[in-house]
């Protein structure tokens, strides 16, 4: 005998036209996305995202911070609701499915709720976190930071992108400068569907993970000074190069990461050197160190050892050196209850599931903090992601966001 609601599903076909509709919208050039926090683009897929919420009958609300909340009324208003989200926002070079298989996948819910007649006693609220990237303007989860408590909202206003532009003039170009008080939304919960990001549920052959812990991170800008002088005409020994500096410490980056194994990364994704001519020395190395680890100990043990790493190899090359933190969150533990729900709803539906921990960071680390919270994950191809080639199929969307509606909805209590 089936459990009441057992065999419900949500519409795998509809959540798949939404997500190429919304793959349309800031194509990259390899199949991809560049659709970055407060372009265009972004503005473009938001209103899409509006446009599909109200069709659905959520009234929507934006925070200053211009995070979106897309919601379907409870019965009982005075319920606190059940949120449910992730990002629109994508890296340079993103695939068509990170964050946005997590808001989609909460669209579908409310989408499947109103086919089937279907009330729950706590409101559903359908959000879209801004800037969780953090690669336009550092750090990572910024909105979700700043609704946390994390950051204060002049200082996420202040942070500027490579051309100097500031997140709050951006916002404010965009027309997406909401007037809420940024955290003012007491939740029940928060679950978040999102990709693995890493290649450990394909390898295992399990179509859901349920996501017990996220990793910690460190974001380092090192700042290398040197000077710039002539590749041709100086001699070896006079030189000062800030460019030789970083890569020593990129090398030894990569060397404490792999001393620490298992359970601990480490690499520089984000480099540049001045004044990047072919036939000058560079005067000047800015690139930010990313170094993760699920233990809290690991993960500061390797900040000191890649801090005191970068002294060193500047002061042997004469280089000076300024370090900056831009970015952290210690390891996360989400909410075991939550956890329990999510598996329960996996064992229902019968699907194949392990529990697993987040390799990447997402904004249910940050909410962590101030709501129950927990992740739901799906197989993505050869753990690809970051890249335009990410690839899931349309079974493992279906079974994530199937998985996401049976723990949301028995969270938010069906009345009828
Ligand atoms: O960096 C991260 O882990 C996330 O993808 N922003
Ligand atoms: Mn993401
Ligand atoms: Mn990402």
């Amino acid at each position: 005998m089936a459990a009441p609601g057992e065999n419900l599903r949500i519409n795998g076909e509809r959540l798949w036209e939404s997500l190429m509709e919304m793959a349309k919208i800031g194509p990259g050039v390899a199949g991809g996305n560049n659709r970055q926090t407060l372009t265009d683009a972004d503005a473009e897929g938001r209103a899409l995202f509006r446009r599909w919420c109200e069709e659905a009958g959520c009234t929507l609300g934006v925070d200053r911070m211009g995070t979106m909340f897309a919601r379907r009324e409870g019965t009982d208003p005075d319920a606190l609701p059940v949120y449910v989200g992730s990002h629109l926002d994508t890296q340079p070079t993103g695939g068509k499915y990170d964050g946005v298989l997590g808001v989609l996948g909460g669209l579908e819910i409310v989408r499947t709720l109103n086919d089937l007649g279907i009330r729950t006693k706590h409101p559903i609220v359908v959000t879209n976190w801004t800037n969780e990237e953090g690669t336009r303007f550092a750090p990572a989860m910024l909105a979700s930071g700043v609704f946390a408590g994390i950051h204060d909202l002049e200082w996420a206003y202040a942070r500027r992108d490579a051309e100097g532009k500031t997140f709050g003039d951006e916002l404010r170009r965009i027309g997406w400068m909401g007037d809420e008080e940024v955290g003012a939304r007491p939740m029940k919960a928060f679950f978040e569907l999102h990709i693995e990001q890493g290649p450990i549920l394909e390898a295992e052959g399990k179509d859901i993970g349920v996501v017990t812990h996220g990793q910690g991170l460190w974001w380092l800008e090192i700042r290398l000074t040197g000077k710039e002088a002539h590749t041709g005409s100086t001699p070896m020994h006079m030189r000062v190069n800030a460019g030789l500096g970083m890569a020593r410490i990129i090398e030894r980056v990569h060397q404490i990461a792999m001393s620490h194994q298992p359970n601990a990364v480490g690499a520089v994704g984000q480099a540049n050197v001045w004044p990047n001519s072919r036939n000058v020395i560079p005067g000047r190395a800015v690139f930010t160190v990313d170094i993760r680890s699920p233990e809290q100990e690991k993960l500061d043990t390797m900040r000191a050892e890649v801090e005191r790493a970068a002294q060193a190899v500047a002061r042997e090359l004469g280089l000076s050196c300024e370090i900056e933190a831009v970015g952290h969150f210690d390891p996360v533990t989400f909410d075991p209850g939550l956890v329990r729900v999510v598996r329960g709803a996996a064992e229902k539906l019968g699907y194949s599931h392990m529990d697993i921990v987040s390799g990447a960071g997402h904004d249910a680390c940050w909410i962590n903090r101030v709501a129950p919270t927990v992740m739901v994950m799906c197989p993505c191809k050869d753990g690809l992601s970051h890249n335009e080639a990410e690839e899931i199929t349309p079974d493992w969307a279906t079974r994530g966001a199937n998985v996401l509606f049976h723990a949301v909805v028995e969270t938010a209590e069906v009345v009828g």
